[in-house]
């Protein structure tokens, strides 16, 4: 039997290495993600690993794909299942500050710690928001919803395998060998000519809706590395002549503490592809659809720490430096960062009774905290990516596209799915979709935070209600 888990790792790296032969600036990019990884063990020693082993660090990775309908959803569901992967988090970036997306989305990973630490893989799987009428009006709804109906993702031996390997937590051996090999075909961008018109007329509405209603099949967009200095990899895949993206997505660095995620990438390659013609003749050309990412994790927000950052994100590192905790401890006892705690083995007592207080506890000596690492994903990172990969040249895609229809923005502003409009595309929406509950990323980490404070205090003997500035445990 082969455990989720490993069908897990093995996915990822067969995933990693399908990627790599077809995208070589992904290569690139992972040789200098771990050069960059290495230095940084060399140079900082124990503090690299702070935030994770560089093993885990430099094995990690996240995908993304992109899906048509609910039903497409569902089987993505059911095969990341298989993987342990379940949903994480709704994004909706249709409304994402400065660029919106007809998409929403959830991230699909490990969940327990345990799960995280074998093998943390994750995909950002987005859904295309057809039933949005401020994208698609009736008329090209109705055509958009057929094609997507007829299309095929997943074949029925891959489904079948999935709900096996679910239900069983994993696959014996052969079948494991013939679900992963399926599963990788079913997110490599396929050969088969693209139906020129309908992808222009498509992509008239949004680049995005193109690259998932236009083709006949889904692929990997993108499969991202993990670097522990995103400043000095971007200035090395700079100085070897790659395009990067203009920017680092997300803070300015600074001498705080990481938190969150800062993410960058290089731009999407033209890549050839073929062309069905109206008059049914084969053409060649290229579609700039897959782009390689890279990203820093950093210590997960609380909700409130989460206010804060979003109130902080584009401001410079001096700003930060003013307003942000400057420590792990700050961010702990502020209750704006989560932590697990752990008791500090053989403190003497000295006649003193351990206090009752998180800052107290910590400074103290009588327990430490440690780092939840943020795991999932940002709408405005996210937005900010999907956006600078559609663009050529600033421009979007395909002559004159635009990202969203003129006309999208006051929609936007009047609140998404507002009054008759279409789906209400939400987090109880995509559960029903993917038929399966979708976690709420803070109360995962709060689950992990208080059932190690709970742990602690009973090894310290200590009956006593320790107040988190948000909460109490
Ligand atoms: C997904 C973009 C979002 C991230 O890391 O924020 C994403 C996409 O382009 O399909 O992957
Ligand atoms: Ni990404």
């Amino acid at each position: 039997m082969v455990p989720a888990w490993r069908l897990r790792a093995a996915f990822a790296r067969r995933l990693s290495d399908m990627y790599g032969a077809e995208v070589p600036a992904y290569t690139t990019l992972l040789e200098v993600a771990g050069q960059v990884n290495d230095d940084v063990r060399r140079t900082s020693g124990a503090a690299a690993e702070r935030l994770g082993s560089i093993e885990r660090v430099t094995a990690e990775r996240h995908g993304a794909i992109r899906v048509g309908t609910p039903r497409e959803l569902r089987q993505a569901a059911r095969v990341f299942a298989a993987l342990g992967m379940e949903p994480v988090g709704f994004y909706d970036l249709r409304d994402a500050a400065g660029s919106s997306v007809p998409v929403v989305s959830t991230a699909f990973r490990p969940v327990g710690a345990e799960e995280l630490e074998r093998n943390p893989f994750r995909v950002f799987t987005s859904l295309l928001t057809c039933d949005d009428p401020r994208y698609f009006d009736a008329d090209l709804r109705a055509r958009l919803t057929a094609f997507l109906e007829r299309r095929e993702l997943f074949p029925p031996e891959l489904l079948e395998l999935a709900a096996l390997g679910e239900r069983e937590g994993g696959l014996p051996e052969e079948a494991a060998e013939r679900f992963l090999t399926l599963a990788v075909a079913a997110f490599e961008l396929s050969p088969e000519p693209v139906d020129r018109a309908w992808y222009r007329e498509l992509e008239r509405v949004s680049p995005v809706a193109a690259d998932i209603g236009g083709v006949g099949s889904t692929h990997i967009n993108h499969l991202t590395p993990r670097v522990l200095d995103i400043d000095e990899l971007y200035r090395r895949m700079t100085g070897r002549g790659i395009a990067m993206i203009d920017r680092i997505q997300g803070p300015p660095r600074w001498d705080g503490p990481d938190v969150l995620l800062r993410q960058t990438s290089f731009r999407a390659l033209a890549e050839p592809r073929a062309f069905r013609e109206p008059d049914g003749r084969v053409t060649h050309g290229s579609l700039r659809v897959r782009f390689g990412e890279v990203e820093a994790r950093g210590i997960a927000l609380t909700p409130a720490g989460r206010a804060l950052y979003d109130e902080l994100v584009a401001e410079p590192a001096g700003v930060w430096a003013d307003r942000f905790p400057r420590t792990e401890r700050e961010l702990a006892v502020r209750g704006l960062g989560f932590f697990t705690y752990e008791p500090v083995p053989g403190r003497r007592r000295d006649g003193a009774r351990p206090p009752g207080d998180l800052a107290g506890l910590l400074d103290g000596g009588w327990v430490t905290a440690r780092p939840v690492v943020y795991e999932d994903f940002l709408p405005r990172s996210a937005a900010g990516i999907f956006r600078s990969n559609l663009d050529r040249d600033g421009r979007a895609v395909g002559a004159g596209a635009r990202d969203g229809r003129p006309g999208v923005a006051d929609a936007r502003d009047a609140g998404h799915a507002g009054a008759g409009a279409g789906t209400a595309y939400d987090a109880a929406w995509l559960a029903g979709a993917v038929e399966r509950p979708v976690h709420d990323p803070f109360a995962l980490c709060a689950a992990r935070r208080d059932d190690s404070l709970a742990r602690t205090l009973h090894a310290l003997d200590l009956h006593l209600r320790v107040h988190l500035p948000e909460e109490t445990v």
